[in-house]
């Protein structure tokens, strides 16, 4: 079986009681390690991830979460990591310390037979897109990926690294809390095949190239569209509300499940 799930956001100064969300992730993989071959995880699976240069101390409340990848890993489970809006910011030390292969840029891959592209999701959009738009949202489009770009450029990640982590996490577990609480405070349904970015984004490049499967995160939504005879998005859901995620097994059949 090949496993796929997103959006865990753990440690998020949101979310009551940080240690037990964590062990029902743990719980999950550990599970999934019975009979997986494969396990994706698409992105913010944590709040905020920051690998400053003075050591990782500040990463051992996630213990139990890195001890179990590093278990799945030793077994000989392909444990994929993508980083997503909220952490991008690993340089090395995550894959070391856990042996999962980390992705930055979107993956393409043929998994039991079937064509896949995997992205977190964040920033995706087709290329026509802000011209169908109002000034309003084109705006909030262009300073969203302003800040994107300024996130993933070597020389801010450089000079936060230098930070001592405990401020530096200060303000990156702020951060994250308020988009958390914005969007609970303001949920984001699925927008319907002619608005939802990833949908869009996936419909077009369809149009250059085959996959038999679109899968993303991000959205804390639960999708499964098929937008072609052959061709399926599907989108996660989370691991903080929803629990949702996706398993493929050896004859290339994809389901969402709880
Ligand atoms: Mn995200």
């Amino acid at each position: 079986m090949v496993y796929f799930l997103s959006d865990a956001h753990l440690g998020s100064r949101a979310i009551e009681d940080n240690a037990a969300h964590q062990q029902r992730v743990v719980d999950l993989l550990t599970r999934m390690g019975q009979d997986a071959t494969a396990i994706y995880l698409l992105g913010d699976i944590f709040d905020f991830w920051y690998e400053y240069i003075w050591g990782h101390k500040d990463k051992k409340q996630f213990a139990p979460l890195l001890d179990c990848l590093q278990s799945l890993t030793g077994k000989g489970i392909e444990v994929h990591y993508f980083i997503g809006n909220h952490d991008i910011w690993t340089f090395g030390w995550l894959a070391k310390r856990t042996g999962v292969i980390v992705h930055k840029e979107p993956y393409e891959t043929t998994l039991n037979g079937k064509r896949i592209f995997m992205a977190h999701g964040d920033g995706m959009v087709p290329n026509d897109y802000a011209a169908r738009l109002d000034k309003g949202m084109q705006k909030r489009i262009r300073s969203f990926m302003r800040l994107r770009a300024f996130f993933h450029h070597p020389i801010p990640q450089f000079v936060f690294r230098l930070l001592p982590p405990c401020l530096g996490n200060a303000f990156g577990y702020e951060w994250a809390r308020r988009s958390r609480l914005k969007e609970f405070a303001h949920p984001c349904p699925y927008k319907g095949e002619d608005k939802e970015e990833l949908v869009l984004f996936a419909k077009e490049r369809e149009h250059q190239q085959h996959y038999d499967y679109y899968i993303f995160g991000h959205r804390h939504i639960e999708l499964d569209l098929m937008i072609s005879r052959e061709s399926r998005v599907v989108i996660l859901g989370d691991m903080f509300k929803l629990w949702t995620y996706a398993q493929m097994s050896e004859e290339g059949r994809l389901e969402l499940s709880v």
